[in-house]
């Protein structure tokens, strides 16, 4: 599978200003034009932060802010639309406006998840974390983190599988109930995910993993940071990398690629 980079569409507030509704889904329309231009294929579009300590909003709220970014761009352009949610009925209206792929940071840990892709006949990302983003941050121990991350994705692909999803696609969840160091180790072995017969997906994009390395403190300062991270994980067999920096991750992904299969 050729390396394909997943473009962060954030549709929230501490994102996209307060300014009404007509800004927030014009700012978040020039992002998404902005990101394809980059080369993005799939742009995953949330409405509800994941961030450590980030509380959880509403149905209502988290819909109001992803609904009509989903219709709009599935009227002006063929990306693929991907969903980033916890929620079922937010994924369920998400596909019902043109959304192929869901993204759930909890794995499909509600059944009723499982059975929304499965009706729509939607792919899913499985992505590994323990707890809420409330509370990960305590949620740190680990006897063997790739094998205990590795184990849970092979158990809830099955269980994706047998509810008769088709597209499944494996995270291992980069700074989601990890700490620094055990971020690393997963970079560092996610050739050990391969087996699982999965494309793998990894998320590392300014994250604060990054921060205690080489002086990369702020965000904004982590763009090399996310490069490397990228590269590697893409030599060991990542196939989707969920970037910010679109441009700049797709030629550092494509020579990791091409590296790879040389
Ligand atoms: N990371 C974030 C959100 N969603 N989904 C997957 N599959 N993998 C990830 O690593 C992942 C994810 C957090 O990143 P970001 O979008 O920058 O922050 P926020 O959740 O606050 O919008």
């Amino acid at each position: 599978m050729p390396v394909q980079i997943m473009g962060v569409l954030n549709v929230t507030p501490d994102s996209f200003s307060d300014g009404g509704r007509f800004f927030q889904l014009e700012a978040a329309l020039q992002q998404a034009r902005h990101l394809i231009e980059e080369g993005a294929d799939i742009l995953d579009i949330g409405g509800e932060s994941t961030r450590p300590g980030a509380g959880s909003v509403s149905t209502t709220e988290e819909l109001r802010r992803v609904l009509p970014v989903i219709e709009a761009l599935g009227h002006e352009s063929a990306i693929r639309l991907s969903i980033d949610t916890r929620k079922p009925e937010v994924a369920d209206a998400a596909l019902r406006a043109g959304a192929t792929l869901i993204n759930d940071v909890t794995g499909l840990s509600d059944p009723a998840m499982a059975a929304v892709a499965a009706r729509h006949h939607a792919g899913v990302v499985i992505m590994h974390m323990r707890g809420t983003p409330e509370t990960m941050r305590g949620l740190t121990e680990y006897t063997d983190v790739v094998a205990e991350v590795k184990a849970y994705l092979a158990t809830q692909a099955a269980a994706a599988r047998a509810a008769g999803i088709d597209e499944i696609i494996l995270d291992p969840g980069i700074g989601f109930a990890k700490t620094a160091a055990q971020s690393l180790t997963l970079l560092r072995h996610l050739g050990k995910f391969q087996d699982l017969g999965y494309p793998i997906l990894i998320g590392p994009s300014r994250k604060s993993f990054l921060s205690s390395i080489a002086g990369l403190e702020r965000p904004e300062d982590r763009l090399e940071g996310t490069l490397a991270a990228v590269a590697i994980g893409v030599l060991h067999g990542a196939s989707i990398v969920r970037v910010h920096d679109v441009a700049a991750c797709r030629k550092a992904a494509l020579v990791a690629a091409a590296i790879r299969s040389s």
